[in-house]
């Protein structure tokens, strides 16, 4: 059964690098959070592609552009994502009591567990003497967890019989062939694998590597679905209809764990290719079979050669390795869960 916690008011502060992974995750925490009967104000700096996301918002989470004027009363909790600064002005408009939450980034390398919930002393500025605490997504049952909707299983089983209607709106004409869909950057095999899939059907998302599709072959055969902007609704949805998913960046990573098919992951690249660790350490903790991995190396462009072919074969054994993993997260406690915990425990709040 949830736990009901007391609704508390959080401010998340989010910029947008570049892509769309910062502000989708964002998103998504608010979106938990007011699922939970929290308020909650996103302030980003780029509030359109907020639009596009989650046209139709949520009635308890108020999106804010960056520098809109700060309410009399700041929140309960205020959340950094992603290690954004919060200016001299947010600092000292924060109350004191507030907890104050440094949202990292996802990875299954061995430092998230040791740095989770570490307290970081703030030095200088408006807010120094205060603290803020390393919030590290993650794998295992020692770091912040997963973002998981509470009815996510629900929505997904119901889908189940809305497939075939669903990609038949997307231009599918034939549902009944494997389809894969392809979220990624420009990976170096990326006309490899779309030889590979093309008895099936593909479901190209939009964005780099859509543009890479473009490039990478003369027209689009009718195999090839090139997909509009997606709400994050039905980008999930897309997951779940496919029978394997090429994602890439974090968010779509984890979207693709929850619906369970065999994935393929193209890593945000690093300038000192620090992403390379982070690959394997996924890879180990999903404890990937062989051809899995070896097919993670080429895409990324790790190795050269030649990637996997999905056989009927490499794809059960691939589904399986997927499943179980996800079965292994599905015993953890969320992400919006372990914060609201730990929030609730250190503003003393007994329930
Ligand atoms: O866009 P990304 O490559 O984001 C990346 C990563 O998060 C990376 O870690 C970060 O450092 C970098 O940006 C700056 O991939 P990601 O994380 O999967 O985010 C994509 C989001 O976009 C996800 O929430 C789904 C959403 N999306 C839609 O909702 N509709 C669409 O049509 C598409 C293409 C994406």
């Amino acid at each position: 059964m949830q736990t009901v916690y007391p609704a508390l008011t959080w401010d998340i502060f989010c910029t947008v690098i570049d892509n769309y992974g910062d502000a989708g995750v964002c998103w998504r925490l608010a979106h938990n959070l007011a699922q939970r009967g929290q308020a909650v104000r996103l302030w980003i700096d780029q509030p359109d592609i907020l639009t596009g996301l989650a046209p139709h918002g949520h009635e308890r989470v108020q999106i804010l552009p960056w520098h809109a004027p700060l309410p009399t009363t700041p929140g309960d909790v205020l959340v950094e994502a992603f290690g954004v600064h919060l200016d001299a002005r947010v600092q000292a408009w924060r109350s004191p009591s507030s907890v104050w939450i440094n949202l990292e980034y996802l990875s299954a390398e061995d430092y998230v567990a040791r740095c989770h919930l570490l307290q970081s002393p703030v030095m200088s500025g408006p807010a120094a003497g205060a603290s803020k605490v390393f919030f590290y997504p993650g794998f295992t049952e020692a770091t912040g967890g997963l973002l998981r909707e509470v009815d996510l299983l629900a929505q997904h089983t119901a889908f189940q019989t809305q497939r075939d209607a669903f990609l038949h709106s997307l231009g599918v004409t034939q549902p009944e062939r494997p389809t894969a869909s392809l979220f990624c950057y420009e990976p170096p095999a990326l006309k490899q694998w779309l030889a590979q899939w093309q008895t099936g059907n593909i479901l190209v998302m939009q964005g780099r590597g859509a543009n890479a599709v473009r490039q990478a072959l003369q027209g689009t055969p009718e195999h090839l679905v090139m997909l509009p902007w997606l709400t994050q609704s039905n980008f999930d949805r897309v997951l779940w209809a496919s029978d394997f998913n090429a994602v890439r960046g974090e968010d779509s990573l984890v979207r693709a764990l929850w619906a369970g098919q065999p994935l393929l992951w193209h890593i945000y690249q690093q300038d000192d290719n620090a992403h390379h660790d982070k690959l394997h350490a996924f890879l180990d903790w999903l404890q990937a079979p062989t051809d899995l991995r070896d097919m993670h190396y080429v895409w990324n462009g790790m190795t050269t050669g030649k990637l996997p072919a999905p056989t009927p074969d490499r794809l059960h054994e691939w589904h399986a390795c997927i499943q179980a993993a996800r079965a292994r997260l599905l015993q953890q406690p969320d992400l919006v869960n372990q914060l609201l915990s730990y929030v609730i425990q250190q503003r003393g709040i007994v329930l």
